[in-house]
């Protein structure tokens, strides 16, 4: 069976690819490497023995999209990753955030509108619960205005989804909404690739540690937490990628109980950023330059998610600890820097 991965190059669509191939699927790729680069399917094929199909193509040309979909007529799935997510960037240039993530939407669902069935999976983020007021945080929470265009791309993305699966029975839909995450494949063979300064925390620690970066600033320690620092839920990018696998497998089989559904993708335990230097210098046996400087607008004090949801319906659990996925991280980096 064919499933089209677009932004399948990217950091947790590469990873998504290798779960894909290793359940049998076969996989073909939208990527425009805006943002990545045609080695990482040396990376996937690596991993799986299999080289996925690949196509550079951008998705925001429709005509183009449109003859991808007459070529590939077998696509029966389709995972969304493509789109543009750097928040201050979406704040500087809008428009560019919207025709990127919600053009290129619109032109994938009209293309699928037009098929007898098809599965589709879109990303979406913690980021449409803003600061929630309950923790952990479940499906159900109210979504707050976005705080960036980002943001709202995520928010009007589910929308558009929701809004034409009422109309159009023959796609079935899931949005997983992720919590933050991070590391890499077990192989070191694929992994997070930041261009520029990471702007994450993740990988700037693990760039810190190498020696990239001279010292991780801290964002706050004022905040109303255990130890003053901000409050994630950092969730391992392969139980994300398998996660993905599952909620594809759920509308193949025709067992979502509505045509359009969310759910929470995060481990549901919450750490703080100190927590998360900790962890860094048990794996990796250096201690972290770091400093506390003050908050950085727009952060939230606190977000972890409940995922009984997902444990239920989707009969799926995040398995790695944060320092299982932290070793990843910081594997990938010695890797890449050798
Ligand atoms: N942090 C630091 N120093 C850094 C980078 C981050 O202290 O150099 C802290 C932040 O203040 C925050 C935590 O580390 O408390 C995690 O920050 P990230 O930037 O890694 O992640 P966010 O939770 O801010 O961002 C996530 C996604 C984004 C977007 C965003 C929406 O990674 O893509 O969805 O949520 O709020």
């Amino acid at each position: 069976m064919k499933i089209l991965v677009t932004g399948g190059l990217g950091f947790i669509g590469s990873h998504t690819v290798v779960e894909l191939q290793n359940e049998g699927y076969e996989v073909v790729i939208i990527d425009d490497c805006s943002n990545s680069s045609e080695k990482v399917l040396e990376g996937i094929t690596a991993i799986t023995g299999k080289k996925p199909l690949f196509e550079k193509l951008d998705l925001k040309e429709k005509s183009k999209v449109e003859d991808f979909f007459k070529r590939h007529a077998d696509v029966e799935g389709v995972i969304h990753f493509a789109a543009s997510k750097a928040v201050g960037e979406s704040v500087e240039k809008p428009l560019l955030y919207y025709e990127n993530n919600i053009g290129t939407l619109v032109y994938l669902l009209k293309e699928l509108s037009k098929k007898p069935k098809a599965s589709f999976i879109f990303s979406s983020s913690c980021t449409v619960y803003g600061q929630a007021d309950k923790m952990p945080i479940t499906e159900d929470a109210p979504v707050k205005v976005a705080e960036s265009p980002y943001g709202n791309t995520k928010q009007m993305g589910e929308e558009i989804i929701r809004d034409t699966c009422k109309v159009t029975p023959n796609i079935g839909a899931i949005a997983l909404r992720y919590f933050n995450p991070m590391g890499a494949h077990p192989s070191a063979e694929i992994g997070e690739l930041p261009i520029g300064v990471p702007q994450n925390l993740v990988p700037f620690i693990t760039q810190t540690g190498i020696g990239i970066r001279e010292q991780l600033s801290v964002f706050g320690d004022d905040y109303p937490t255990s130890d003053g620092t901000c409050v994630r839920d950092y969730i391992y990018v392969v139980d994300l990628a398998k996660a993905h696998v599952v909620a594809l497998q759920r509308l193949l089989a025709e067992k979502n109980k509505a045509n359009y559904e969310v759910f929470n993708v995060g481990t549901g335990k919450g750490s703080t950023v100190l927590e998360v230097i900790k962890s860094f210098e048990k794996v990796s046996g250096k201690k972290l330059n770091y400093k506390i400087v003050d908050r950085r607008p727009g952060d939230i004090t606190s977000a972890f998610a409940d995922t009984t949801l997902a444990n239920k319906e989707l009969g799926w659990k995040a398995k790695y600890t944060l320092d299982e996925a932290m070793k990843s991280a910081w594997d990938w980096e010695k890797k890449i820097r050798n």
